[in-house]
């Protein structure tokens, strides 16, 4: 459950990593966004995924070349009710997950909404995937590889499909989209002094020759003042 994983999430806190990025997952209910995540995090299939309420947070590190990127990844629902809820979290996210399911044309409409809301309300210079999930279903597809393909590449987003059932490609979205996040500050196009300035809204610490961030500095963070003191009203 959330709560759990925020506990986790404190602990882990004191970790080193070179990088912290904001991660949102996004699209329709019941494209597999939490079971995507779930195999991410835990390498498995969720079994008996329960409607994700309001947002639901986990993280995982992982290395990339010589950086270990922190990924903060805000599970959120996809139901209409909780829309005006889950775009409140996509402020200061640098990556999006947006996912539709290939056996449901309907999850696949209304990525373009998806895709301006987390545009307007996340970082300008978001990096996105768009994911097809559920491949291992082909025999029920409804959307074909290459329209979706076509639609990510009018939209400028990356694009790959996935089953969470099976854990193909279950990784690669996240590491894409990290890489593309790492490669984009390397060459000096995102500026991570920048952080909170307003321009560039990114939730993230350096670490290079300070070593792990010290508490006061994560408690003051806007994230974990939201989890404290918002987050439970919805569990
Ligand atoms: N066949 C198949 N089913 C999946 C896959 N991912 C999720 N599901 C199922 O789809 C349903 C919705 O998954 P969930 O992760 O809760 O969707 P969410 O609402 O987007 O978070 C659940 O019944 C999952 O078991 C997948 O890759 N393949
Ligand atoms: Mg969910």
């Amino acid at each position: 459950m959330a709560f759990n994983d925020y506990d986790a999430d404190a602990t882990e806190l004191l970790e080193a990593y070179d990088f912290l990025m904001k991660f949102i997952v996004i699209g329709e209910a019941g494209t597999g966004k939490s079971c995507l995540l779930h195999h991410f995090i835990h390498n498995s299939f969720k079994d008996h995924s329960q409607h994700t309420i309001g947002v639901e947070f986990s993280s995982r590190t992982v290395n990339l070349g010589e950086k270990r990127i922190k990924l903060q990844l805000w599970d959120t629902a996809g139901q209409e009710r909780f829309r005006s809820v889950t775009r409140s979290y996509y402020r200061g996210a640098a990556g999006a997950i947006l996912v539709y399911d290939i056996t449901s044309r309907a999850s696949f409409v209304n990525l373009s909404r998806w895709l301006a809301d987390a545009k307007a309300l996340a970082s300008p210079h978001l990096v996105t995937v768009l994911v097809g999930n559920k491949a291992d279903r082909d025999d029920e597809r409804e959307v074909e590889w290459a329209e979706a393909s076509k639609w990510a590449a009018d939209n400028d987003v990356h694009f790959m499909e996935t089953s969470s059932l099976t854990g193909d490609n279950v990784e690669a979205p996240f590491l894409l989209v990290a890489r593309a996040i790492l490669l984009a500050i390397e060459s000096g196009t995102l500026d991570p002094e920048k952080a909170g300035s307003g321009l560039w809204e990114f939730e993230w610490t350096t670490q290079e020759g300070n070593g792990p961030p010290k508490d006061e500095e994560v408690d003051t963070g806007d994230q974990v003042l939201l989890r404290s003191s918002w987050l439970p009203i919805f569990l």
